[in-house]
């Protein structure tokens, strides 16, 4: 990945998981990221939502271990845009945004509705247009739904592609 594609995503993904907005990133700021989600879907108490909750905190130990250079218990946004090597770190966001997909599933048909993925940005805070778009990128086969492996799919080249043209890059929102 070019050094500049890189840095756009890990921009991205630092404003997403910064939930509170205060520049850094902490533990809290991802169980509240995996609690909006299982909200959104109205998903309190599911199995799924728990192991969200849990893989939550495996990003984060990750994150920590990686990232906080000084310990403080907190990710500014030097410290994570300036990381070099964020394997793991992106090991398990990928986990963390694979099992995303069986809380937003709401009603459990196997595929994301776009009803489901609107009412899931809009509590990640994504505005409704780019919400929008994210889904039409998302949504490959055009059949109105984003199933599983086009999720999958999308989460994997949002981290790992080098195109700046990948659907996935808008996994999360505006890209
Ligand atoms: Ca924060
Ligand atoms: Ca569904
Ligand atoms: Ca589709």
């Amino acid at each position: 990945m070019t050094a500049a594609l890189k840095q756009r995503k890990l921009q991205r993904h630092f404003e997403l998981l910064d939930i509170d907005g205060n520049g850094f990133i902490e533990q809290s700021d991802l169980r509240e990221f995996a609690d909006r989600i299982t909200e959104a879907a109205g998903a309190e108490g599911s199995p799924q939502s728990r192991a969200l909750r849990t893989e939550a905190d495996r990003l984060w130990q990750a994150l920590q271990k990686t990232l906080d250079a000084d310990g403080d218990q907190r990710v500014s946004r030097d410290e994570f845009i300036s990381a070099a090597d964020i394997t793991q770190v992106m090991n398990e966001a990928v986990k963390l945004g694979k099992m995303s997909f069986d809380v937003i599933d709401s009603d459990q048909d196997g595929r994301i509705s776009r009803q489901e993925w609107l009412r899931m940005d809009q509590k990640l805070g994504v505005a409704p247009a780019d919400s929008e778009q994210g889904f039409q990128h998302l949504d490959m086969d055009g059949d109105g739904f984003v199933s599983k492996a086009e999720y999958a799919k999308g989460v994997e080249e949002f981290y790992r592609s080098d195109d700046p043209t990948a659907p996935g890059n808008w996994s999360f929102g505006k890209f």
